[in-house]
C-alpha cells in the first residue's frame, strides 16, 4: 500500500484514538469483533476476527487458547480441488500499521473439544499469544452456526 506522506501523518494521528474505541490491546494490537460459530458440546468451531497493528514493528499470532477448549489451533482454508480443506498455520502475521481479517473460508482459529455447547448470544474467553503484543484475552460473541461474519453483532464501542 502507498500512502502520500500527509495521509501517512494522519493514520498514525488517528492510530491512539482507533484504538482506544477497540477491544482490550496490548503492545501495538488490537484485536477487533472477535465472534465464533455456535457449535454443539464436545464439537468444534470456528473463530474469526480482526488483528490490528498499530505499532512500528511487525506481530505475529503464535499461538491461542481458551477454557472452554481441550486444544486451540491456528488454521487457514486452501483449495484442495473441489474442496476446500484447513490447514493448520505456525502463526499469523500482523504487519507494522497493518491488519489481518481471520474469517470464513480463509484463515480463522479452530476451538476444538468444548466444554459447553457455544450458544448464539453467549460468550466465549479466549487468549491470543503475539510474539511481541504478548497475551490479548477477548471474548468471542458467538453467532448462529451458518454465520458468516460479524453482523448483528456489528455495533461498536
Ligand atoms: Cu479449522
Amino acid at each position: 500500500m502507498f500512502l502520500t506522506r500527509r495521509a501517512a501523518i494522519a493514520a498514525i494521528a488517528l492510530a491512539p484514538a482507533l484504538a482506544a474505541a477497540q477491544q482490550p490491546s496490548s503492545g501495538g494490537v488490537a484485536v477487533e469483533q472477535p465472534w465464533m460459530r455456535a457449535a454443539i458440546q464436545g464439537g468444534t468451531g470456528g473463530a474469526f476476527l480482526t488483528l490490528r497493528n498499530a505499532g512500528t514493528g511487525p506481530d505475529r499470532l503464535l499461538s491461542a487458547s481458551s477454557p472452554a477448549a481441550r486444544a486451540v489451533e491456528l488454521h487457514t482454508t486452501v483449495r484442495d480441488g473441489d474442496v476446500m480443506r484447513m490447514q493448520p498455520v505456525q502463526a499469523v502475521e500482523v504487519p507494522a500499521g497493518g491488519s489481518v481479517t481471520l474469517r470464513p473460508g480463509g484463515m480463522h482459529i479452530m476451538l476444538i473439544g468444548l466444554a459447553e455447547a457455544a450458544r448464539p448470544g453467549a460468550t466465549v474467553p479466549l487468549t491470543l499469544q503475539f510474539e511481541r503484543a504478548g497475551a490479548v484475552s477477548v471474548q468471542l460473541a458467538v453467532q448462529a452456526a451458518g454465520a458468516s461474519g460479524p453482523v448483528g453483532q456489528g455495533h461498536r464501542h
